[in-house]
This record gives structure tokens, C-alpha cells and sequence, in this order.
């Protein structure tokens, strides 16, 4: 494969110059080579069949990236796919021209394109993935942990739980199901029909808009819910024909070898494109100490809602030698996943893909009780704006103050500004909002003051509000979007600019 100097590159070589130049001699861990990141296609076998997925893996094939304490992320990413592609350091705070977003300025990598990345990276759990077309659904994620000098001091058994939603049907027809408009077909990893099977007739088995209205309208109510049928909620657009963690489904669940009363950091990753999960210890109690990568006050639970791409780090301590499910319960339904803690000799339990009560819808529950361990300073907001959510099933289309992208009106700010936004739901679904190169701080949910956590992707649920501040630090363009791939793609980005930056 060749490989071709580009302007990117050109660019991260002139970054690299900069701060080397203004930081002083870089640290003896960043002599050495970048890393390196491949964009792949693979086969990966979903409980007997083999799907057409995309990976994100190192020189070694693993999937992502963990980086050593103090070391920055320098890494060079190859892509090896036959389309355009481009990845984002999801919650990292590049400079903008290394943010992984297909800017003009920053067109996705061609076929055999290659492309280096220079920056200090934040400590703490976080994760990549595609920000091309829909890639994202078919695997193209990957965890991004930085590992922190005072975290890995504690001496606790790492941990990475990376959740997916996973289907076998193409992503565009998934997304030409709920639109009603046929997309065409893009991605390489398109899974071929069985045999047998005509497209038209998969697309007819495929669910309608009215069967997901229905679906997600449950009529007995859920566990933890008191029967509320004036309110209707949507949940889970898409039927999904498995949900993994760290690639596997619970008919054969990842078994975690851990010591017995191990201390474990569980990473929690929601890779998934349009899915959210409680996660459930069972008999373990832990504690979660960050999220989104950010340090929070510890909170003790052994049930956490996690919104899609939103991480967890939860703390726990194993009582002794045992077999401990890490369990992920999609909300509004009775599927889940997981994987298995067990000591040497444990017996492993088999667990149902099915669980016996439905899972709640995913809340603000944890996030109403969290607080920053590194508030920001207090000051008064320079920009104070209101960003309304809308949208619906039918159509299907979603909206941030009713324009859909990318006909948008950036929301312009200057650097070294603070910026108030007030998130307001006025649709029946969650949506899990995320500003690209900004660490916010959660500091009001439906209407009540909070010196909440600080994040990069807050959940604002049906009918509800949540209010971010943030320092405008980073000049550049930056996407703010809903995290729901499809709500994504059905209009629901925006755009928060810097003033002078040239477009
Ligand atoms: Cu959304």
C-alpha cells in the first residue's frame, strides 16, 4: 500500500514543530515511532454467523489504543478500507484540524490514505470511532483508554467493557427503514443476504415505523416504572439482532480472569450507535469515580444508567474467589449483555440473552447525584444560548433549534469565553447530546441548579432539559450533535465555530 505525505500530515508534522518548539524538549517517551492505527475490514462471527464489520487495530490487531501515563497521543492512522474514512478521538481535545470530523478543511482519509496525530490527550476512559457516513454501526469503534500516573498507582486490575448494538442488515437500510427514503448502499462491510433472500423481501421483514411505535409503547409497565400511558416515550429505533461486549454475546460471554478479591477498574464504554443500557453488578457494589473521563465524588451502586457514548469507571472490589456477570440491560427491554468476572476454577454461570423484567428507560438518575471532583471556576457566561430538540418517528427527521444539518447556523463564540447552554427536549425521545473538543460541566438538569460532572456527552431525556458550561478554549470548528447515529443522520448536528476561523 502506498502511502503519500498529505496536507494533513503536513499539518500534524507543523503541530508537532509548534509544540515542540513552545513546550521544550518533548519527553523521552515520544522519541520513538507513533503509533499505529489501522482501518480494516474483518469477518466476526455473531452467534454462529459471520458479519462483514470494520475494525479500528493496532500493529498487533487489538482493537484502539491505551496509552502509557504522560504519554501523548502521536499516532498515525492508515486507512486500509476501499472507501473514504476518518476517525474521532471521541471526549479528546485536539487541536480542531485533528479532530476526526470531515470538515472541508479536513476531508476523511482516502483508500490508502494515511494521516498523523500530535496532541496531549486527556487520562481517563474514552474511545474512538468513524465520524463517516454510518461506519460507525458496523464496528468502527474502538476504546481509547489514557491511562492516568495516580490511577495506575492504585495497583487495580484494568478492565475494558466495550458496548455495541450489532445488526446484520447494512447500516443504510437500517436508516432507509425509519426514514421511508432508500439511502443507497455505501459501506463495504454490507453483510450479503442470505441465501434465498431478495433485498425487498429483507426489507419487508425489517420493521416498520408503526411495529417500532408499538414496540417501544410496552403496555406492562416496566420494572422500577409506575404505569404512565399518557406518556409515550420512544425507545430503540432499530431492532438489533445482537448486542456485544468486547465483541461477544452472552451465548458465549468474554470470562475476565480476575484474582480472587481482585480491586478491578472497569472501564465502561457505550459504543453503541443508537443503544443504551443499565449496567448491573449484581451482588457487586461499585464504585463509579468517573465518567467520561472525568474524575466525580465516588458514587456507590451496583445499577448504572449509561447513555450511548458515555463511559463509566466503576470501582470494585470482589468479595473472593466467584464468577461475577457485568451485565448491560437494554433499556425498554428485556435483552442484555455482558461479561463474566471469575476466578481461577470459578463456575461460570450461563446467562440468558434474555433477562426476566424489562429494563427502565435510561435516566439522569447517577447524573443528578454526580458532582467534579475539578469544577470549572465560577463566573458568569458570556454566551448564554437555548438549543430546542425536536423531532419524531414520522417523519423521521430530528432537529436542533428546528434546522437540520447541515443547512445550521453555527453557534459562534470567541475564544476565551464561557458559554451557558440550555439543552431543552421537546420530543418523546432521549438524546444523547455531544460537543466535539470541549470537557463540560453539567451544571443544571430540568430547571434545578447542579455543580454537576464534567463530560462530553450529557443525556437530555424525553420533555427535559440539562444546562452544560464550558470555556471556549479551543479555537476551531467544532460538531455538536446527538450521539444517536441515526438521529445524526437525520439532521440532528450542529456546528459551534470560533470567531476568525476561516471556512
Ligand atoms: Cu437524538
Amino acid at each position: 500500500m502506498t502511502r503519500q505525505m498529505n496536507r494533513r500530515q503536513w499539518l500534524a508534522g507543523a503541530a508537532t514543530l509548534a509544540s515542540t518548539c513552545s513546550f521544550g524538549l518533548p519527553a523521552l517517551a515520544d522519541l520513538g515511532a507513533p503509533r499505529r492505527l489501522s482501518i480494516e475490514s474483518a469477518n466476526l462471527d455473531v452467534n454462529g454467523r459471520s458479519a462483514k464489520v470494520f475494525r479500528l487495530v493496532d500493529d498487533s490487531g487489538r482493537p484502539g489504543l491505551t496509552l502509557a501515563p504522560g504519554e501523548r497521543f502521536r499516532v498515525m492512522l492508515q486507512n486500509r478500507i476501499n472507501v473514504p474514512s476518518i476517525v474521532h478521538w471521541h471526549g479528546q481535545t485536539p487541536p480542531w484540524t485533528q479532530d476526526g470530523f470531515p470538515w472541508p478543511q479536513t476531508p476523511a482519509l482516502a483508500p490508502g490514505e494515511a494521516a498523523s496525530y500530535d496532541f496531549e490527550p486527556i487520562a481517563g476512559t474514552y474511545w474512538m470511532h468513524s465520524h463517516e457516513g454510518l461506519q460507525e454501526q458496523s464496528l468502527m469503534t474502538a476504546p481509547l483508554v489514557v491511562q492516568d500516573a495516580g490511577a495506575s498507582q492504585a495497583d487495580r486490575q484494568e478492565v475494558v467493557l466495550m458496548l455495541h448494538d450489532f445488526s446484520f442488515r447494512p447500516a443504510q437500510e437500517l436508516l432507509a427503514d425509519l426514514t421511508g427514503v432508500d439511502g443507497g448502499r455505501e459501506d463495504e462491510t454490507e453483510n450479503a443476504p442470505a441465501p434465498g433472500l431478495d433485498m425487498a423481501s429483507m426489507r419487508m421483514s425489517g420493521m416498520s415505523t408503526s411495529d417500532m411505535l408499538l414496540k417501544s409503547q410496552t403496555s406492562k409497565p416496566m420494572a422500577g416504572m409506575r404505569a404512565q400511558p399518557a406518556t409515550k416515550m420512544d425507545l430503540n429505533d432499530i431492532d438489533y439482532d445482537a448486542f456485544l461486549a468486547n465483541d461477544k454475546t452472552l451465548r458465549d460471554p468474554e470470562i475476565v480472569r480476575v484474582a480472587a478479591g481482585a480491586a478491578v477498574r472497569l472501564r465502561v464504554i457505550n459504543g453503541s450507535s443508537s443503544s443504551q443500557f443499565w449496567i448491573d453488578l449484581g451482588a457487586l457494589e461499585g464504585l463509579v469515580a468517573a465518567v467520561d473521563g472525568h474524575d466525580v465524588k465516588a458514587i456507590s451502586a451496583s445499577l448504572f444508567p449509561l447513555a450511548i457514548a458515555q463511559r463509566l469507571d466503576i470501582l470494585i472490589n470482589l468479595p473472593g474467589p466467584g464468577a461475577f456477570p457485568i451485565l448491560a440491560c437494554l433499556e425498554g427491554s428485556r435483552r442484555r449483555t455482558g461479561v463474566v468476572l471469575a476466578t481461577a476454577g470459578a463456575a461460570v454461570p450461563h446467562l440468558a440473552e434474555e433477562a426476566d423484567r424489562l429494563a427502565r428507560p435510561v435516566d439522569n438518575s447517577l447524573e443528578d447525584r454526580l458532582s467534579a471532583l475539578d469544577p470549572l471556576s465560577p463566573r458568569r457566561p458570556d454566551v448564554s444560548a437555548r438549543v430546542v430538540l425536536s423531532g419524531g418517528m414520522k417523519p423521521y427527521r430530528w432537529a436542533m433549534n428546528t434546522e437540520h444539518w447541515p443547512e445550521i447556523t453555527p453557534l459562534m463564540v470567541k475564544h476565551g469565553q464561557r458559554v451557558e447552554i440550555e439543552l431543552v427536549n421537546s420530543s418523546m425521545m432521549a438524546h444523547p447530546m455531544h460537543l466535539h473538543g470541549h470537557t463540560f460541566q453539567v451544571i443544571g438538569l430540568n430547571g434545578r441548579v447542579l455543580g454537576g460532572a464534567r463530560r462530553d456527552t450529557i443525556l437530555v431525556p424525553p420533555m427535559g432539559s440539562a444546562r452544560i458550561a464550558f470555556d471556549a478554549d479551543n479555537p476551531g470548528r467544532w460538531a455538536f450533535h446527538c450521539h444517536n447515529l441515526y438521529h445524526m443522520a437525520a439532521g440532528m448536528m450542529s456546528e459551534l465555530r470560533y470567531e476568525g476561523i476561516p471556512v
